[in-house]
């Protein structure tokens, strides 16, 4: 019985560290990665905002669909891959590439655009 007990703790005591090893680990990764960062792009109400972002090539760019409608993010040119349909809350991510100016638009509501400036 003493054992059994002593085991859960030890189980306990282990799950632990290695949460806070992992924590630990993502922080540093955000942190640490060269300095890049990540940029957000709300969609609400039928708009990307902020509509005109500039990042440094090798930077995250996330979107966010705060619409109740579906939204994409699509690629004038094809220049990155585009996004599925996102639902209300769902995210959509891309790494900046080469520097250029980068346009955008959702395919559902194709007045909907954006442009990404990536320097390097
Ligand atoms: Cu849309």
């Amino acid at each position: 019985m003493t054992t059994l007990i002593h085991k859960i703790k030890i189980a306990a005591l282990i799950c632990g560290i290695s949460s806070v090893a992992l924590s630990a680990f993502a922080d540093d990764a955000a942190n640490s990665s060269a300095g890049s960062k990540v940029t957000k792009i709300e969609i609400k109400d039928f708009m990307f905002n902020p509509q005109k972002i500039t990042v440094k090539s090798g930077d995250k760019i996330t979107w966010t669909n705060k619409d109740e409608e579906p939204h994409t993010v699509v690629s004038v040119g094809k220049k990155f891959q585009k996004s599925s349909a996102l639902d209300t809350d769902q995210e959509y991510s891309i790494t900046a590439g080469a520097p250029g100016t980068y346009e955008y638009f959702c395919s559902v509501h194709p007045k909907m655009t954006g442009t990404i400036v990536v320097e390097k």
